[in-house]
């Protein structure tokens, strides 16, 4: 492969992310605009692959954290639109314009503000964010409420064209603060509407979408099941439809030798030979995201389980192999081999977090390559990219 120099890759599966943004859409009904989050570099994957992929399969708007985000969408040219669902600066109004992305609005002191300080004539397309129970962005009374919905009526530079909210607990089955949640925006949205009706209303993430499909209104933000992960471990039995993961991460045995019994291995001798043993040399580590707490955790070779011994370096980490293998072997630390798998799932059980986390943490380090129609259609090196850009 011309685009990168090392053999460590992550495959991000395309045809599995159009599979279940389609089968999302069909859930929803085809009333129910899908907005796809590719906010992190798509959770990891790649935001323009993405972005393009989930637009082809229905979605039809694309929400990212920060402005940087957006524009990164932009420059690679994502024409559809993008709303920033974190807080943008106030000087920024005028980048947003030009790009021509959505901002979230939650605070009428930010609209005064920003108002003062835009001097463009194109409209800023907004949606007001309601903090019905998460506590993290968002007005939370009537009256915060209807201060920001009435400055931006009054003003020529905004246009109201949404309403969300975010749910802090739609992936857990007892669903009582979900309801709350529910009952609190439903309450503010009706003042809202008794003064304008934004045309975009939106409360659901994956877990809302994926559970309750009638009660969306008419947007969803779908992120994590996109990627073809669950939202939790306990919505796997309650899943309408099969999820497709698409990431996978590979990458192939560098040094391969025989060590007698009781040789220590890595930093600070945490393994020694049991017996003699064939120990393979990987060359990933925790500068890739595969971190110190992984000791221990299997990988795929030649079709079977190997676990990880000694430390994990920076670079490199060994693995005990099951018999001698030549340089050059496969070795897959998250995805399928001969009829194993281990998935995102399983190494967020054992770092003790969650599967979101897994993709988002494996760093630029690791170029990106990207199956379309079961074949390579893109390769992407973050570190070349990032040469390209120091040099101009
Ligand atoms: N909408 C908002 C406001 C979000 O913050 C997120 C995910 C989504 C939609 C998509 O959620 P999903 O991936 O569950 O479908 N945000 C985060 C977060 O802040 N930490 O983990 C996921």
């Amino acid at each position: 492969m011309e685009s990168f120099h090392r053999d460590t890759w992550v495959e991000v599966d395309l045809d599995c992310i159009y599979e279940n943004v389609s089968a999302i859409q069909k859930h929803v009904t085809e009333d129910v605009s899908v907005i796809a989050v590719v906010k992190a570099n798509a959770y990891g994957h790649g935001d323009a692959q993405v972005a393009n992929v989930a637009l082809e399969a229905g979605a039809s708007y694309l929400a990212v954290s920060f402005l940087d985000e957006a524009i990164s969408l932009r420059r690679q040219g994502i024409k559809a639109p993008i709303l920033v669902m974190g807080a943008s600066r106030m000087s920024d109004v005028g980048l947003a314009a030009k790009e021509n992305i959505t901002l979230t609005v939650f605070q009428k002191e930010w609209l005064q503000e920003a108002e003062r300080i835009y001097k463009g004539n194109k409209q800023v397309r907004l949606h007001l964010k309601l903090d019905t129970g998460m506590g993290r962005i968002g007005a939370r009374t009537k009256n915060e409420v209807l201060d920001v919905v009435s400055l931006i009526m009054k003003s020529d530079c905004f246009l109201l064209e949404g309403v969300y909210t975010h749910f802090a607990t739609a992936d857990e089955l007892q669903s009582r603060y979900v309801e709350t949640q529910f009952e609190r925006f439903s309450e503010l949205l009706h003042e809202i509407q008794q003064l304008i009706s934004p045309p975009m209303i939106h409360c659901g993430n994956s877990a809302t979408t994926l559970r309750f499909p009638g009660r969306i209104f008419n947007a969803v933000r779908l992120g994590i099941a996109m990627y073809g992960l669950t939202p939790s471990p306990e919505m796997i039995p309650t899943l309408p439809f099969k999820l497709k993961e698409a990431f996978s991460l590979h990458t192939k045995l560098v040094h391969v030798k025989k060590l007698p019994k009781g040789e220590q291995v890595s930093y600070g001798g945490t393994y020694k030979t049991n017996e003699e043993e064939w120990i393979g040399t990987v060359p990933v580590g925790y500068a890739d995201g595969w971190i110190r707490k992984l000791q221990g955790m299997d990988v795929l070779v030649d079709g079977k389980l190997a676990p990880i011994v000694g430390r994990v370096c920076m670079d490199q980490f060994m693995i005990k192999l099951p018999y001698e293998l030549p340089l050059g072997t496969v070795v897959t630390l998250i995805g399928k081999q001969k009829g194993l798998e281990i998935s995102s799932n399983d190494v967020a059980k054992r770092l003790e977090t969650i599967n979101y986390e897994i993709p988002c943490m494996i760093s630029y380090r690791v170029p990106r390559m990207f199956l379309r129609n079961r074949s390579i259609m893109e390769v992407r090196n973050y570190l070349q990219d990032k040469l390209i850009m120091d040099k101009r």
